[in-house]
């Protein structure tokens, strides 16, 4: 979720020599099928992985959208995905919306959204994008334009991940049920991407997303990077060779359920629903100040209904022209559900990051400081438990104060305001520039 007053800011810039890590897992298949298995035996396409094998672009590329500012550009539309069995099976939605300023050199920041099974258009309307939605006169949700939109600074590329979600559809034989595979499909819709164009290959490339975005990151960014080393090993690959530089995986459910594991050995189980009980107090679990009835889940995420509302809008429709039969799902229960039985909320994900960490990506992770489901402590807890080089120094340095913003652990130049404080936390750390200080008060 988006906070318009940032409560607390833990950072980690990590910059340092290539390792090669062991267990370099899914290489790339270069051509459909080519899975490993034998004749007759009809492969598990949800087991195996794909390729985009088609991107197109549904958005007429003259047009700009209603509610950004004259002059904005967006382009929308599908990677199409082909199976095993060499069916296209899986359609990802992708809108990217342009820098305003040299975007063929901009940094591509990578949006997608929690879950798991949450459509991924809510960041790029809520503040990152040129739009947001708000209420409209009629109280049905209405998008206006975005004041502090990034793509002041940065191309924002949003997707409808995993397939299933948002936009994104497909088969139901083809729905993958772990963030793991899921992984697989960002891969490929990136290699399209990245073909298509190549320009902006150029820039920086960072990955952003929220809540459950803290398990997806790491897997999406293990897969890449295993991938790339992959590709590094074969002469004729053909591979687009693109790491991301940075990475914003704010810690999710699963984190915080580990953590409480850990300090009170309850069972994943248990803790997952004394995080949910927290939902029963009659308090917002990602605002514990606000007061609000989650049994009904519009009371405590207006946002939510509003985005739905937009979504399913005329105006939107017309611009993005997906499918008819295709129908906007903000929350798909389907694939909460098919991951939740398959266990991937039950994984110490953070981990992953360390290989790509340790080749030089650099990891911010931001909180709310009254958010009950993605709680602090739990992030500052698998940061410090993360294996990498940094680890030491990541320990001991100290804790800032951010005036007007919260505090913050930095070990590189990682300062603010609170409305847009959003965008400057983004765009200060692609620059790599300090937040606060560095002679500024420990606390
Ligand atoms: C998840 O998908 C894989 C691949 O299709 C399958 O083998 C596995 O049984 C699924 N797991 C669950 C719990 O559905
Ligand atoms: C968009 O505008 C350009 C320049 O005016 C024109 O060449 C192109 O055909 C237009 N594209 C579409 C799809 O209308
Ligand atoms: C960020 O800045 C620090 C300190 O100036 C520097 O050591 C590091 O190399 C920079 N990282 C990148 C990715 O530019
Ligand atoms: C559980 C845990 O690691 N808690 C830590 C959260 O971060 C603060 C500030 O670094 C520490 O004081 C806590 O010990």
């Amino acid at each position: 979720m988006l906070r318009k007053a940032v409560g607390l800011l833990l950072a980690a810039s990590f910059v340092t020599a290539f390792r090669l890590e062991p267990g370099v897992q899914h290489a790339f298949s270069t051509h459909v099928g080519s899975s490993g298995h034998t004749g007759g035996a009809t492969p598990d396409v949800v087991g195996q992985p794909n390729l985009a094998t088609r991107l197109e672009m549904t958005s007429d590329p003259n047009a700009t959208l209603f509610c950004a500012r004259k002059g904005d550009k967006s382009t929308a539309g599908y990677a199409h995905f082909t199976n095993a069995n060499g069916e296209e099976d899986k359609h990802m939605f992708w809108w990217w919306f342009h820098a305003r300023k040299d975007p063929e050199n901009a940094p591509v920041v990578l949006i997608f959204g929690g879950g798991p099974g949450s459509s991924g258009m809510f960041m790029p309307f809520s503040g990152a994008g040129p739009c947001r939605v708000t209420a409209g006169e009629d109280g049905a949700g209405a998008a206006v334009p975005a004041e502090y939109s990034w793509t002041d600074e940065v191309n924002v590329l949003a997707i409808g991940h995993p397939v299933g979600v948002g936009h994104s559809y497909g088969t139901s034989s083809s729905l993958r049920n772990s963030s793991e595979r899921a992984a697989w499909d960002v891969d490929d819709f990136l290699q399209a991407f990245w073909v298509k164009y190549p320009s902006l290959t150029k820039g920086l490339f960072m990955i952003q997303s929220a809540s459950y975005g803290g398990t997806y990151i790491p897997n999406i960014v293990n897969v890449i990077h295993s991938r790339n080393l992959a590709a590094a090993e074969i002469s004729t690959s053909a591979r687009v060779v693109k790491s991301p530089d940075a990475a914003s995986p704010v810690p999710s459910l699963h984190d915080a359920e580990m953590s409480i594991e850990r300090f009170s050995l309850q069972t994943c189980d248990v803790a997952v629903g004394a995080i949910y009980a927290a939902g029963l107090t009659g308090r917002n679990p990602y605002h514990a100040t606000q007061a609000c009835n989650i049994g009904e889940v519009y009371d405590c995420f207006p946002e939510m209904g509003r985005l739905n509302d937009v979504m399913h809008s005329d105006k939107i429709r017309s611009y993005i022209k997906v499918p008819d039969e295709v129908h906007f799902v903000y929350t798909s229960e389907d694939t909460f559900h098919r991951f939740y039985t398959n266990g991937d909320m039950a994984q110490p994900a953070y981990q992953l990051l360390t290989p790509a960490i340790n080749a030089g990506l650099r990891v911010l992770v931001y909180n709310g400081n009254t958010d009950g489901v993605c709680s602090w402590r739990s992030n500052v807890s698998w940061m410090r438990l993360l294996k990498t080089t940094h680890q030491a120094a990541f320990r001991t340095a100290p804790d800032i104060a951010w005036p007007g913003v919260g505090w913050l652990r930095q070990m590189m130049p990682v300062t603010s305001s609170s409305e847009d404080a959003f965008r400057e936390i983004l765009v200060k750390w692609l620059r790599n520039e300090t937040f606060v200080d560095t002679d500024a008060d420990s606390l």
